[in-house]
């Protein structure tokens, strides 16, 4: 049984009496706790040790109290299990070996045993409920086909990963060969997390807005669409960050429980874009986490009044930056928890 059941009614769209709220990326990088364990762990040790995903996960919830749990994990697991080598590097980010240059090279690509190679997650999704102990719902994620290519293809983080896109323009077929396996992996891996415990599941396409919206309905809606269709047991959230323009498809034309938006979308042309009946996540500018306290709690006031309490989640519009300090985040989530409709 889970005790703080507002994420999960949002999501169902029942009504509450104040919104939600947890924060993107709130396990990692800005908390202090979090930082001293990096300095004593190698990134993928961290992930893939159950004992210390439990922990990291559980961090923000004993410090900063949001009403969900995000599993300390990242979405590059998946090209690992399909056997890239990368390496987390500080300061530059993940940097993969052997990245995919040719047509051959991605055609070759198969889902093998990547679920097998994943079974570390689900130990640490078991690790993890076991330390919530029920406290608030655990959400598992992957990335989404889409923004995992552009890793495979690019070798690493990118402004405009220019090298992926042209890929897929060369290629569409292999392109569309490597994001239909990628898709298929997917699938059975957040089937697996949802298997091992966790209530919601999170798709992060993160670079969709890289496209513009035909290239969009090629390289990232369909393989979405199945992603939302074939994942059963939990909600599915989608976050094509800077994907704006496929609000209305996103929240129509799949099957997912929400959608989760960036910063430079408005809350009321989001709620008239999804015909005011999808429950939305989002969407604080990360960056407006380092206004002054009293700012951040009218701003925060002031986004809910204009999503609505309803069918809605706060969160940031993307992941938390590390020069936050502790308190704002903590000023964050206290604004939403303070909430009242006055
Ligand atoms: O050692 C470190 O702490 C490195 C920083 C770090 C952390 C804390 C990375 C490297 N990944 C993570 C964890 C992580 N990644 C979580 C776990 C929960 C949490 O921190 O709260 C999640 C949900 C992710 C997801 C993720 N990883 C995304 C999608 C979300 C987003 O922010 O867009 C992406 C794109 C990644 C790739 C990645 N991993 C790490 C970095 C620095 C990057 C981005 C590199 C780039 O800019 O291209």
């Amino acid at each position: 049984m889970i005790e703080n059941t507002l994420y999960l009614k949002a999501l169902a769209g029942q009504s509450v009496p104040r919104p939600p709220v947890w924060m993107m990326r709130q396990a990692g990088r800005y908390l202090p706790s979090y930082l001293e364990l990096q300095k004593k762990y190698d990134f993928f040790t961290r992930c893939e040790t159950p004992e210390l995903v439990a922990e990291i996960t559980c961090l923000p919830i004993d410090e900063i109290g949001p009403d969900a749990a995000i599993l300390f994990s990242d979405i590059l697991v998946i090209p690992r299990a399909l056997g890239w080598h990368i390496e987390m590097k500080p300061g530059v980010g993940p940097v993969l070996d052997n990245p995919i240059t040719s047509k051959e090279q991605a055609l070759a690509v198969t889902k093998a045993d990547a679920l097998e190679k994943l079974q570390y997650v689900m130990q640490g999704i078991r690790a993890t409920n076991e330390r919530l102990n029920g406290r608030v719902p655990l959400i598992g994620f992957s990335g989404a086909p889409w923004t995992l290519l552009c890793y495979m293809i690019e070798g690493r983080g990118s402004k405009d990963f220019a090298a992926a896109k042209a890929f897929c323009y060369e290629h569409p077929e292999a392109a569309d060969h490597l994001l239909s396996v990628l898709a298929d992996v997917i699938i059975d891996y957040l089937n697996a997390q949802i298997e091992a415990g966790v209530h919601a599941v999170q798709v992060f396409d993160s670079w969709a807005g890289l496209l513009g919206p035909d290239d969009f309905n090629l390289f990232c809606m369909p393989h979405l669409k199945r992603i939302t269709e074939e994942v059963k047991g939990a909600p599915v959230v989608l976050f094509a960050k800077g994907a704006w323009y496929a609000l209305e498809r996103l929240a129509w034309r799949t099957s997912a429980a929400a959608i989760s938006i960036d910063w430079t979308v408005s809350p009321e042309y989001a709620r008239k874009a999804t015909r005011r009946e999808a429950t939305l996540q989002g969407n604080y500018d990360p960056s407006r986490l380092l206004s002054p306290v009293p700012v951040i709690r009218n701003q925060v006031k002031r986004m809910i009044d204009r999503f609505g309490k309803d069918r809605y989640i706060v969160n940031l519009g993307h992941g938390i930056l590390p020069n936050i300090p502790v308190d704002h985040a903590r000023a964050f989530v206290d604004a939403v928890k303070s909430y009242e409709t006055s």
